[in-house]
């Protein structure tokens, strides 16, 4: 049985992988500063500070593959994203390298958020980030790049969407990703023989989704589609108001916005 490091396992996508993987399919040792609650008999609680690299290196040892959620999900100050989501993460790739363990890393579509929502693009467009939060997962994208070139650590970048239960505003018609394909992405990026260094969308099979997936070693399959709910949520316009529907990151891309030209 594989050995699953779980980081942010309290969090949103954190604790449906969880959920989803309480079969004990996966042994998992989590990770993260709030409460995990009671351990079941497949699980190992991981208490500490993934800057701690000694904290790391324990963390990872003997394991096959990190799925890294931890990390600020918002766009907050500098410090906090420069603590949280670049040094831990370095943390985590530092211990990935002594081990020799595959990363699935937690990017986002805020890397990409400053292109127009009239195109679409793949994973190989040009970074386009919308806040300082996407700066902050292009610092990631970039760190398991040269973890990857330089010292043959495996990573999946997964570019995530709007991960929801159900999609609730018109935005998600296009960048819905449902429990069940994070899921399955999730399980195909561990379980995959090779992953080498790839970027992949986490976005389900919606019908208006922007990210065209061109290469997909991991043999991703989504299953939902937003435009199920499309007579719900067609109307409901999407936070940040005119300006945020211009752009595919919404609101994080409209927010704080001056370019006149
Ligand atoms: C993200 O990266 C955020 O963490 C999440 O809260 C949502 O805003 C999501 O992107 C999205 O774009 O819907």
């Amino acid at each position: 049985m594989k050995t699953i490091v779980l980081t942010g396992a309290a969090g949103n996508i954190g604790s449906a992988l969880r959920q989803g993987w309480s079969d004990g399919r996966y042994q998992l040792r989590l990770n993260d500063i709030k409460p995990l609650g009671e351990m079941a008999a497949h699980e190992t609680l991981y208490i500490g500070d993934l800057r701690d690299a000694a904290f790391c290196s324990a963390l990872l040892e003997g394991a096959d593959a990190v799925v890294h959620m931890a990390g600020i999900g918002t766009d907050l100050e500098l410090e906090l994203l420069i603590e949280h989501n670049l040094k831990a993460l370095l943390g985590v790739y530092q211990a990935a390298r002594t081990h020799s363990v595959r990363m699935i890393y937690a990017s986002s579509n805020h890397a990409i958020g400053m292109y127009a929502t009239d195109i679409d693009i793949d994973e190989y467009a040009a970074v386009r980030p919308d806040s300082l939060y996407g700066i902050s997962k292009v610092w990631g994208e970039g760190i398991a790049r040269l973890y990857f070139d330089k010292h043959g650590v495996e990573s999946v970048c997964l570019r995530i969407g709007s991960f929801e239960a159900e999609p609730f505003e018109r935005r998600h018609l296009h960048t819905w990703l449902s429990h069940r394909d994070m899921q399955h992405l999730a399980e195909c990026c561990i379980d995959a023989p090779q992953v080498g260094f790839q970027i992949m969308y986490g976005v389900s099979a919606n019908t208006q989704r922007w990210w065209q997936q061109s290469d997909n070693p991991i043999g991703y399959q989504p299953q939902s589609n937003a435009e199920e709910f499309a007579a719900r949520i067609a109307a409901i316009s999407s936070r940040g108001g005119p300006l945020a529907e211009q752009f595919q990151g919404g609101g994080f891309a409209s927010a704080d916005y001056s370019n006149t030209k």
